[in-house]
């Protein structure tokens, strides 16, 4: 696949999210498009939002539960990068007409305190965190009728669209990080409980397992970088007037609304 095809594709992917107007899933029409190109649509996409003046804050661990990962037939995690412009406040509304169809899911996120080369191990990744927060992760797949292969979900950038993080913030020892307990309500309700051994067995795991694939194509996080480690329940369609309340053990709550 040449580097025009690839090109033109960052333009679908980042129009439609753009516009939130659904698309095909892009291996339809362009069945050549593999792994490693996907990541390149990604990053295509992403140098056109940077060149429209948006920064790069984190990065986000994708598919890293079981349950998902059973759901794509898959075995990996993938990654995707967030920006200013995705970030929102604790309590912010996200609106629900710039989305194709909105979904939240529970997360752990880390704060870099050092940069993070790979190859890590899980500890050594630790190491590299400053902080650990809840956050809520708002993914909105731009592919009609959510149908779509583990390539497209790539090229759309891990379906990145919105994310929230808590105000507490704790050191990764002062946590029992592999199993903090996490309960998301929907409007009052209890929507969905897991825990944090659900990302991959252990979020450090997901963190360590990103810098690994970055150092794959020669790059590093960087200390002050956020890292959402992937969501530790399924997530949950949300729709205009939604409230969501999640808790996560020792690290208080974060709250989202649709308007
Ligand atoms: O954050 C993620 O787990 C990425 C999910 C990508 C697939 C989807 O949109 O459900
Ligand atoms: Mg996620």
């Amino acid at each position: 696949m040449d580097k025009d095809t690839i090109v033109k594709l960052a333009e679908i992917v980042d129009t439609a999210a753009m516009n939130a107007e659904p698309i095909e899933m892009l291996t339809a029409s362009y069945p050549e498009l593999d792994l490693e190109r996907a990541y390149d649509v990604q990053r295509a996409s992403m140098a056109r939002r940077f060149n429209r003046g948006e920064k790069l804050v984190a990065m986000k661990m994708g598919l890293t539960s079981r349950a998902k990962m059973e759901q794509m037939g898959v075995h990996n995690p993938i990654y995707g990068h967030l920006t200013d412009e995705m970030m929102r406040s604790n309590g912010d509304a996200i609106v629900r007409s710039e989305h194709c169809h909105p979904r939240v899911e529970p997360e752990v996120a880390f704060i870099l305190g050092k940069d993070l080369v790979g190859p890590v191990t899980s500890a050594e990744a630790l190491d590299a965190v400053e902080w650990v927060c809840g956050a809520l992760e708002v993914i909105d797949s731009r592919y009609k009728d959510f149908k779509f292969t583990l390539i497209d979900v790539v090229a759309d950038n891990a379906s990145s669209t919105r994310f929230f993080l808590g105000e507490t913030r704790k050191r990764p020892e002062d946590l029992d990080l592999g199993n903090l307990g996490m309960v998301m309500e929907l409007n009052g309700k209890v929507a969905e409980t897991g825990s944090s051994a659900a990302i991959l067995e252990h979020p450090a795991r997901s963190l360590a397992e990103l810098a690994n694939m970055l150092a794959e194509r020669g790059e590093k996080l960087v200390a002050g970088q956020i890292v959402l480690a992937g969501g530790a329940t399924k997530a949950i369609h949300v729709d205009t007037g939604d409230h969501v309340h999640l808790t996560v053990q020792d690290l208080g709550t974060v709250d989202l609304f649709v308007e």
